[in-house]
């Protein structure tokens, strides 16, 4: 089944639109009471064309200047534009606002429409053509067919046809990946239904019961479920892009729901305040956009006020173009790529508009020129070379390989065989955050979060030059401020598995740190820790070790520093340590004697480990500071609450 498309009219006020639209399908679509009074349309209004094997939807828009923000409205979902020009009255303000805003848009097709023919001798016609093609020159019309038509008489509305039709087929239908997503350009209540939206379907399906999700505008979004759908009239099943949409919301108050607001896939669109975007001035406004301009931004079928800041430049001359940051008034919801229009704050005017590069973005710091030449590839033809700068953008934290495609603006299939071939080209490291979870970082940014770590755990090093290792939970929650933790703890294995870190899952070391000790010095260190390990619980004291040190005598204060940074020794006090084993054995053995009994003295503890006086005074007041016991008079018991459960039962 070829898709339907959705044509949308475009031109000067009184130059037969409607009229046309009417000659066309018989659907009068100025509905509205003030239309019918005025003579004129003030807000869109739709209608349907069976042509081939297509329905085309059609939405009529007003001709108005100040409905200009109506028109924008519906023309934001059209595929084919017709730009309608009357033969009596030629090419006019409104004709050139719409012309632009379809420019604008990336509208690519359409068809000219020459009403009014029979008001008008042939002469006066081909002058009017010649301006028209004037008009057009270098638009997605230039080579589009004039047709001149008369409502009133019937004369040219098979032509139109005829040439609408070929347009309709020369559209390739192309394979729809992308997820569902309507800007709401209309709602109202249907007695016994609720509330009703309808819209322009811009990408994906929708099917009832369908659960979506209902952006409000404000940042703030609901899932609401789709109770019923209708197109043209008649109650479907389903509804697809280029289609016109009248979806039932179930359980959705009236008066929240407006123009401007979005329903979407769930999870699919993220609203924000700041977009990073490419924009360009409009020639017919005859007017730079500069640097701080505030701006009324329509976006899908919002409004938004907001303030353009832009980033390499001081102004925008006409028909060029500038990478700039949009600052708005409230959230909108954007997607890579998508066309927006500015018009100046007392909306006289169409000024200029542009695509959005990035529809979540931070604010850039202005002629930043990193950030300005990765913005910039972000509209790069080459798909490669989008997601290398989405990437880079990312920053340290990386992003997933769906968060990548979104940021790049591609959709469908090739993603994972683009995101190996940039991994395999070393554009990408991937950082491996749990068993089905990874994220890529670019290059540079891998090469930057490296070197925090690499630099933080030097200046650990520095600052503690006896220590051959650090704590790496402390290391890293120091550095909470790079990037979530998964991601650091991925780097870090990195690091370990290239090399540049030794250690394990609990202590690190940068590889190139060069211990504090010389050959000799450690050796002696591990003879002394050898000795004190065999000493258990009536160790040698340091002094003892004088003799054995020789020249190194002066360093044993260092060396006991190093046995104890290394977590070797437990330093007791200055003449008394313990190896790291035994201390951890009286702990044991301590712990285990005061949960059986109600206390002990020093005497009971020196038996219990077998140990003199001497020592075990000293020990019991260590155990003391480190919180095991606590004394009471003459005897300790346990300061630290006793685990009921894996004490036996002995009731
Ligand atoms: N003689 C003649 N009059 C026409 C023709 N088409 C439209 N008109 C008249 O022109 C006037 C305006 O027509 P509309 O169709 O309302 O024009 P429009 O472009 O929709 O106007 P807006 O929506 O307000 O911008 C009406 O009085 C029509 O009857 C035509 O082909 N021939
Ligand atoms: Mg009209």
């Amino acid at each position: 089944m070829p898709h339907d498309l959705i044509l949308g009219t475009a031109g000067h006020i009184d130059h037969g639109k409607t009229s046309l639209v009417k000659a066309l399908t018989g659907i009068d679509c100025d509905r509205l009471p003030e239309e019918k009074a005025r003579g004129i349309t003030v807000d869109i209004g739709f209608a349907s064309l069976v042509l081939g094997n297509r329905t085309l939807g059609i939405v009529d828009v007003p001709g108005h200047e100040r409905f200009v923000k109506n028109m924008l409205a519906g023309a934001t979902g059209i595929d084919l534009a017709m730009l309608v020009v009357a033969a009596d009255d030629s090419v006019m303000p409104q004709t050139r606002e719409h012309l632009a805003i379809l420019k604008l848009l990336g509208i690519r097709r359409g068809v000219i429409a020459l009403t009014k023919s029979d008001l008008v001798d042939g002469v006066t016609r081909e002058v009017v053509e010649l301006e028209i093609r004037e008009l057009v020159k270098g638009s997605f019309l230039e080579a589009a067919k004039i047709v001149p038509v008369s409502s009133r008489t019937g004369q040219g509305i098979d032509d139109l046809k005829s040439a609408l039709l070929a347009v309709l087929e020369s559209e390739s239908d192309r394979e729809e990946f992308d997820s569902f997503r309507l800007a709401i350009d209309r709602s109202f209540v249907v007695q016994g239904h609720g509330t009703v939206v309808t819209g322009s379907v811009a990408s994906g399906s929708v099917r009832i019961g369908d659960a979506i999700e209902w952006h409000k505008g404000d940042g703030t979004s609901e899932i609401v479920r789709v109770r019923g759908l209708n197109h043209h009239g008649t109650v479907v099943e389903a509804l697809r892009r280029g289609q016109r949409a009248a979806i039932n919301l179930a359980g959705v108050p009236h008066e929240f729901v407006h123009r401007g607001q979005e329903l979407a896939a769930p999870g699919s669109l993220s609203p924000s305040r700041v977009l990073t975007v490419r924009v360009t001035a409009l020639a017919e406004a005859n007017r730079p956009l500069k640097h701080r301009l505030p701006v009324r931004l329509h976006i899908g079928t919002a409004e938004v006020m907001a303030t353009l800041s832009l980033l390499d430049a001081d102004r925008v001359l006409p028909d060029r173009w500038a990478l700039a940051q949009l600052s708005l008034d409230r959230p909108a919801t954007s997607v890579w790529g998508q066309p927006f229009v500015l018009r100046d704050s007392s909306a006289e005017m169409t000024i200029g508009g542009g695509q959005v590069l990035q529809p979540t973005a931070k604010k850039l710091r202005r002629r930043h020129l990193e950030s300005i030449v990765r913005v910039e590839q972000l509209w790069n033809e080459d798909p490669a070379a989008r997601v290398a700068a989405a990437a880079w953008l990312a920053g340290l934290e990386g992003a997933s390989s769906a968060e990548l495609m979104v940021s790049a603006g591609i959709s469908g299939a090739p993603s994972n065989e683009l995101i190996g071939q940039l991994a395999a080209r070393g554009t990408l490291a991937v950082l491996k955050l749990s068993v089905n979870q990874h994220v890529y970082l670019q290059a540079e940014r891998v090469t930057e979060l490296d070197g925090q770590i690499l630099a933080a755990l030097g200046a650990l090093h520095a600052d503690n030059p006896l220590a051959t290792a650090h704590d790496r939970v402390r290391l890293i929650a120091h550095l909470s401020y790079l990037a979530k933790e998964a991601v650091l703890q991925a780097a870090v294995d990195r690091l370990l598995r290239e090399k540049k870190l030794v250690g394990d899952a609990k202590r690190i070391a940068r590889a190139d740190f060069k211990p504090k000790l010389s050959t000799n010095q450690r050796k002696l260190k591990d003879k002394i820790v050898e000795a004190i390990r065999e000493g258990g619980f009536q160790p040698p004291e340091p002094a003892a070790f004088a003799n054995q040190a020789g020249g190194n005598a002066s360093s044993l204060n260092e060396i006991f520093e190093v046995a104890c940074a290394e977590g070797l020794l437990v330093r007791v006090t200055s003449e008394l340590y313990l190896a790291a084993e035994t201390e951890a054995a009286m702990r044991e053995r301590v712990r285990e004697l005061l949960r059986r009994s109600s206390g002990a003295t020093v005497g009971e503890i020196r038996d219990l480990l077998g140990t003199t006086r001497k020592f075990a005074v000293p020990l019991c007041e260590y155990l003391d500071r480190v919180k095991l016991t606590k004394r009471m008079g003459d005897v300790r018991m346990l300061a630290e609450p006793i685990e009921r459960a894996s004490a036996p039962d002995r009731s």
